[in-house]
């Protein structure tokens, strides 16, 4: 097991189209458990494998609380969308940001599990709207795209900043100094 490094908005890599899973072999096994271990590590309730720098049509999701109900979509497709949510969405690629989104409130997918077998599944709630969201990244759209270009614009300059202040961290362990003899 291992923890992945999750990449941030604006990572360019974060815009790349996801291809189809085609190979269920015990890489990609060792690829959905440690997807799981980072998610949960994080915390967040999804990650689609775009996050952590792997384009393949990949997401893990667990919206509950006990973090004993593991989900996992392999080259999903939306075949029913209704209703509309608001929520107000977070994602680990853009730390510390919140803000509304409108989604579908219910979602028809069909997808492969971590074997590769096909499933159907009606989805409603936080985890209709989590799938939509991590549908999203494997087409390279991040929540904040809803937003308003103002609004974008603003948390890639707050990201920056303190990206920035992270590097020069007077909390950063100075590096102790020999004395001279
Ligand atoms: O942890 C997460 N919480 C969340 C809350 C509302 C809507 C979507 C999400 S997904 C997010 C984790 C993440 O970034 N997945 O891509
Ligand atoms: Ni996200």
């Amino acid at each position: 097991m291992a923890l992945l490094t999750i990449l941030e908005y604006p990572d360019p890599r974060l815009r790349t189209r996801a291809e189809p899973v085609t190979v269920f072999d015990e890489a990609f096994g060792r690829l959905v458990d440690d997807m799981f271990e980072t998610m949960y590590a994080a915390p967040g309730i999804g990650l689609a494998a775009t996050q952590v720098d792997a384009h393949r049509q990949l997401i893990v999701i667990d919206t509950s609380e006990e973090k004993n109900e593991r989900h996992v979509f392999v080259n999903p497709v939306i075949l029913e969308k209704s209703g509309t949510a608001v929520t107000e969405e977070g994602c680990l690629s853009v730390p510390g940001i919140f803000d509304e989104v409108q989604r579908a409130s219910h979602v028809r997918v069909r997808a492969r599990d971590r074997h590769g077998i096909e499933f159907e599944q009606d989805l409603e709630g936080i985890l209709a709207v989590c799938l939509q969201h991590e549908m999203d990244h494997l087409d390279g759209k991040l929540f904040v795209d809803y937003l308003s270009d103002l609004k974008r614009e603003r948390i890639r300059k707050k990201l920056d900043k303190e990206r920035k202040a992270r590097g020069t961290s007077t909390t950063a362990p100075v590096p102790a100094r020999v004395p001279a003899l």
